[in-house]
């Protein structure tokens, strides 16, 4: 079902075109299409594609853009269904979220700041290119359980070993979990640079911070 939508929601991405992307995310929300769903299935393909096509060195610098500035327009019109949609109502925990500094990529942040808030968390967003003190900070002054880095380039993946050593400078682990994300990362690294936990898309790190904070959802 919907098939030829999320097509038409892809291509969007590719071609860069936000007024397409827009009216076709507007259409999936009357069409009661989950938001989530919209996302992965429709946008995130586009994205994807143009970022191997990116690297494959057949898409440019202004491709990778367009497609960045397209998939942001696409979001903004799902984010208040998809907080719409939360259900919890008590707070879960504190959670502040950032891109470590260097990198600005904030798409992915932005989905995962989403789905925290709508599963029920504090979210506190620091945006990108943020410097390992300000995490330190942060975490101490918000009290926060959880603190999510996110890092797209391998060059600033290091950064979050950097928060990680940062923090425990800082006197604040283990007690502040750590969680990392963003498409070079993952199980291992997060293991290697002491991380409690990497989650790969929002709903994963949803999850995750679920289980860091004792608060597993529990099946329906
Ligand atoms: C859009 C984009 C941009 C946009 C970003 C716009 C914006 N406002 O965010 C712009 C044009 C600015 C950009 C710039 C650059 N980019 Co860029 N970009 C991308 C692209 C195509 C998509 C990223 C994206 O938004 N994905 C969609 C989101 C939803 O997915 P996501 O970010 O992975 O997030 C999900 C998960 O990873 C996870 N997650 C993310 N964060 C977190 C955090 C936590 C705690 C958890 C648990 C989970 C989690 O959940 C998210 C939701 O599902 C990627 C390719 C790709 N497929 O990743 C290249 C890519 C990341 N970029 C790349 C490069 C090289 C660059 C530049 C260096 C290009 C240049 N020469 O200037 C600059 C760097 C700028 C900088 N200093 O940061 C390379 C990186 C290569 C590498 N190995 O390091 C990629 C892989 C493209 C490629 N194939 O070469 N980019």
């Amino acid at each position: 079902m919907h098939e030829a939508l999320f097509a038409a929601m892809r291509q969007s991405i590719i071609d860069g075109d936000p007024e397409t992307v827009i009216s076709l995310a507007r259409q999936a929300l009357a069409l009661g299409i989950d938001p989530l769903d919209a996302i992965n299935r429709g946008f995130l393909p586009g994205v994807n594609h143009v970022g191997e096509q990116y690297g494959l060195g057949e898409m440019f610098l202004p491709d990778l853009v367009m497609g960045g500035e397209a998939m942001k327009a696409a979001v903004a019109i799902l984010e208040p269904e998809m907080r719409r949609r939360g259900t919890a109502r008590e707070s879960l925990g504190t959670v502040v979220l950032g891109t470590v500094k260097g990198d600005i990529h904030e798409i992915g942040k932005t989905l995962v700041l989403t789905m925290l808030s709508a599963s029920g968390f504090q979210v506190h967003d620091l945006g990108v290119d943020v410097p390992a003190e300000r995490f330190v900070e942060a975490g101490h002054d918000l009290a926060a359980d959880v603190i999510g880095l996110s890092a797209l380039l391998t060059t600033t993946m290091p950064g979050q070993r950097t928060v990680v050593e940062a923090l425990t400078r800082a006197g604040l682990r283990p007690r502040v979990k750590v969680m990392v994300g963003g498409a070079p990362v993952s199980h291992a690294w997060a293991a290697d640079i002491g991380a409690d936990g990497y989650g790969e898309d929002a709903a994963a790190a949803v999850a995750l911070a679920r289980r860091l904070v004792g608060r597993e959802a529990t099946a329906r």
